[in-house]
């Protein structure tokens, strides 16, 4: 069987692959029509855990090992998927589900079948309008042709999927928050243990998946689990999405197989720096990591490779800083975003993130102090593992990594009470 050139992001090659009947005319529900007919529910619990499919939400956690998690106690389970994308740098799921999603839903009905769910919610984005009314209709489509629904293709599975829009706040993308506002109550974070495969969603056992997890289901049982490992690493197989943004020729969603070096995504996929830009460093897996620097730029696009690089795959979110770039502007924007997304129930995040932001700000514009420095990296250093949740690491990474790459810049600032890239930062940061 030949293997398209795009797997997850077919809708690049094929023209309004978001309509039903192209979807059909291109493979649609042929992997759920097999793995209905192939496969027993555990078999293709089996055929994910043999694929080494890992979260592509951030955190890289085995999807079939997560699956194999849930208790087998008879109760009723969920499978939630995790639209929420608000990382910074990263707007792939967006892409996924605004052009093409039918690909989430066959996969969601396939991971259902494989996991044991009745229900199933994709909890999408507050500012993902166009997703969301994407994913309706695509869910509409799907009852009126046998793919959801009682008996589904004429098995004994049925299945209901709900599309739920958020209210827009980035810690609804960590899990447990993301269950409380869809039990409807605001989104703070809960305390893990227990996790969501144990206790998730009304306290019953819930799988959460991100949007591109869920749309590698489909291929892995069209094609088989040694296609997927035949990509990549032993660890780190398959392929991923990266979105790539900043001063490059072709910003935009790339799908590259695991361990392709970042210098090919840039220089060949994205087709390389405009004119006039050099590459100051790369932010390789979304806001919240530590950044890499020029003389790293041959580190694969992998799990492993970047954890050893000294920061993170993430969800593959790669905002690219050029030469123009005022550093501490662009450690000043993030560490504010973070500020202004904080839930507040913690109080290192609540409180770190505004002195963070307030210092950053501080030396940026020109009215830091000697010991400012000192004082940022001592306000991270009371976030670092004593936050709540994610989030608070999270605000650190870039942060963090920006001082230690880039200190003679920061002190620049405070030396010579001005940004020494002059008003061109702004323009490039902003
Ligand atoms: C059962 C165990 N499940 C780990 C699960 C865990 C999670 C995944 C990764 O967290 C957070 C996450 C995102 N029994 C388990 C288990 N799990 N041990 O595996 O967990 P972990 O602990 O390896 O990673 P982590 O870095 O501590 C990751 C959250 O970050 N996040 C991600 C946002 C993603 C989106 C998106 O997909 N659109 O926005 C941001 O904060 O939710 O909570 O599933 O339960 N022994
Ligand atoms: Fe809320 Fe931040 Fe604490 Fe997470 S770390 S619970 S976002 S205050």
């Amino acid at each position: 069987m030949s293997v398209p050139r795009h797997v997850l992001l077919r809708n690049q090659e094929i023209p309004d692959i978001d309509q039903f009947d192209v979807y059909m005319a291109h493979g649609g529900y042929d992997a759920l029509k097999k793995a209905l007919a192939e496969y027993e529910p555990e078999a293709l619990v089996d055929l994910v855990k043999r694929s080494g499919l890992r979260g592509r939400g951030g955190a890289g956690f085995p999807t079939g090992v997560k699956w194999g998690f849930l208790p087998k106690d008879g109760r009723p389970r969920y499978l939630v998927v995790n639209s929420d994308e608000a990382e910074p740098g990263t707007f792939k799921d967006r892409e996924l589900i605004e052009h093409n999603p039918h690909q989430l839903i066959e996969g969601m009905i396939i991971a259902s079948y494989a996991i044991g769910a009745r229900e199933a919610y994709v909890y999408v984005r507050g500012e993902f309008l166009r997703g969301a009314e994407q994913l309706r209709r695509a869910v509409r489509e799907a009852y009126a042709h046998g793919f959801l629904g009682e008996r589904i293709l004429g098995s004994d599975f049925s299945l209901d999927i709900h599309v739920y829009r958020g209210a827009g706040a980035y810690i609804c993308g960590e899990e447990s928050a993301l269950l409380e506002s869809l039990e409807g109550k605001r989104g703070n974070p809960r305390l893990k243990p227990p996790f969501p495969a144990v206790a998730g969603l009304y306290g019953l056992p819930t799988i959460v998946n991100n949007v591109e997890t869920i749309c590698n289901v489909p291929p892995i049982v069209m094609y088989g689990a040694e296609w997927y490992t035949s990509m990549g690493t032993e660890k780190s197989p398959g392929i991923k999405i990266m979105s790539v943004s900043g001063k490059v020729r072709r910003p935009g969603n790339y799908e590259v197989p695991l361990a392709t070096p970042l210098r090919t995504l840039l220089e060949e996929y994205a087709g390389g720096m405009l004119p006039g830009y050099q590459i100051k460093a790369v932010i390789p897996g979304g806001s919240s990591v530590p950044l890499l620097t020029a003389d790293q730029l041959d580190t694969p696009l992998d799990y492993e490779s970047m954890m050893a690089a000294g920061t993170m795959l993430g969800s593959g979110g790669c905002i690219v800083l050029d030469d123009q770039t005022c550093i501490v502007k662009a450690a000043a924007r993030l560490v504010k975003f973070y500020r202004e997304e904080s839930c507040g129930k913690c109080t290192p995040c609540r409180e770190g993130t505004y002195w963070m932001t307030d210092v950053l700000e501080r030396i940026e514009a020109g009215l830091g102090e000697a010991d400012d420095l000192t004082v940022l990296l001592d306000i991270a250093d009371n976030i670092s593992g004593k936050s709540f949740c994610p989030l608070g690491d999270a605000a650190l990474g870039f942060m963090v990594s920006a001082v230690k790459h880039f200190r003679e810049e920061f002190e620049a600032h405070i030396r010579e009470h001005r940004c020494p890239m002059g008003a061109k930062a702004y323009d490039t940061v902003n």
